[in-house]
C-alpha cells in the first residue's frame, strides 16, 4: 500500500510514522486510519523493528477527527459515531498499547481530541515546549474517546481529568510534564533529536523484556496486588527464558556491553 496521509520509514530497528496532513493539523480521516492500520501490521510482522516513533508533520501533532467529514445537514440521520470508533480509534489504541515494543510519541505541536489521547496511549511521550494538549471533545458535545476517559484519570487523577475533560482547556507541554501526563517537555529544536536518540537506544535493548514490562505496567491499573504478583511471576518466567536475559547476565559477569538481539 502506498500512503497519502502518513509517512512511514524503517531504519536500524526503528519504525517512524509521521502523520502527514499538515494543512489540517494532521486530523484523522478514514484514509489515515486505514493507512495507519496497514503500517502497524507491517511493523508487527517485521522482526527487525524494535521501537516505534510516532510524530506529526508541520506545526501540529494531530487535531483529532477531521470534522469536515462529520458535518450533518439539517434533516439528515444522526451519525453512528460508535461505529466509527470501533473501526478507527479503538482499533488504533488497542494496537499501539499492545505492540510488543516501546512506542515513543514525539508531540511536535498541538494535540487535540483524539490526537491528545492517541499520544497518551503511547508508552513514552516527549513534547516540544510549544506543544499543547486539549481535550477538545466537550466543545462539540462529545466525550473524550480513544481511551481518554480511562487514561486521563490514571495519569493525572480524577480531579484534574474531570477539569480537563469538562473544560477543554489547553495544557501547555511543560504543565503536562509537571502533572505527569507526559514523560518530558523539551526545547522545540531538540524534540526530534531527543526522540530519535531514545528510539535508537530502545532498538538495541532487550525488546521482549521491554514488551513484558509494558504489559505488566498496563495491566496494573485494573489488577489487585495479588493478581499483579501472579502476573509478575508469569511474565518474569517468560523473561527469564529469553536469549537477552542470558546475554544480559553474561555481559554483566564479563564486565562488557550486552549485545541484545530482542529475543
Ligand atoms: O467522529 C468520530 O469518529 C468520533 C471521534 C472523535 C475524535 C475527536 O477527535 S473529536 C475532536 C475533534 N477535534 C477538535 O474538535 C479540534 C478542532 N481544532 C481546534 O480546536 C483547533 O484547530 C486547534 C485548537 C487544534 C488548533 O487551533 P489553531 O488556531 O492553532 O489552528 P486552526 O486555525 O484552528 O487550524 C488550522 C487549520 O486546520 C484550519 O484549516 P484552514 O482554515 O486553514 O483551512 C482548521 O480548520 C484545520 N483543522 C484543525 N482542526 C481540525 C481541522 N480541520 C478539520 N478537523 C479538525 N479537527
Amino acid at each position: 500500500m502506498t500512503y497519502e496521509t502518513i509517512l512511514f520509514d524503517v531504519a536500524e530497528g526503528v519504525a517512524t510514522i509521521t502523520l502527514n496532513r499538515p494543512d489540517k493539523l494532521n486530523s484523522f480521516t478514514a484514509k489515515m486510519h486505514e493507512e495507519l492500520a496497514d503500517a502497524l501490521k507491517r511493523i508487527q510482522k517485521d522482526a527487525s523493528v524494535r521501537c516505534l516513533l510516532l510524530t506529526g508533520s508541520g506545526r501540529g501533532f494531530c487535531a483529532g477527527q477531521d470534522l469536515g467529514d462529520r458535518v450533518v445537514q439539517p434533516g439528515d440521520e444522526p451519525l453512528n459515531i460508535g461505529a466509527y470508533l470501533e473501526v478507527g480509534y479503538n482499533r488504533l489504541v488497542r494496537t499501539i498499547t499492545s505492540l510488543e515494543m516501546p512506542v515513543i510519541c514525539a508531540v511536535n505541536g498541538v494535540a487535540a481530541g483524539a490526537g491528545a489521547n492517541l499520544a497518551f496511549a503511547c508508552d513514552i511521550v516527549l513534547a516540544a515546549k510549544s506543544a499543547s494538549f486539549i481535550q477538545a471533545f466537550c466543545k462539540i458535545g462529545l466525550i473524550p474517546d480513544s481511551g481518554g476517559t480511562w487514561t486521563l484519570p490514571r495519569l493525572v487523577g480524577q480531579g484534574r481529568a474531570m477539569g480537563l475533560a469538562l473544560l477543554g482547556d489547553k495544557v501547555p507541554a511543560e504543565q503536562a510534564a509537571q502533572w505527569g501526563m507526559i514523560w518530558k517537555a523539551v526545547e522545540d529544536d531538540a524534540l526530534m533529536t531527543e526522540a530519535q536518540a531514545m528510539a535508537a537506544h530502545f532498538a538495541t535493548q532487550p525488546t521482549k523484556g521491554l514488551a513484558l514490562i509494558k504489559q505488566a505496567i498496563r495491566a496494573s491499573s485494573t489488577n489487585t496486588l495479588d493478581q499483579q504478583l501472579d502476573l509478575e511471576r508469569d511474565l518474569q518466567t517468560i523473561a527469564g527464558r529469553t536469549d537477552d536475559y542470558r546475554e544480559g547476565v553474561a555481559a554483566f559477569m564479563d564486565k562488557r556491553k550486552p549485545n541484545f538481539q530482542g529475543k
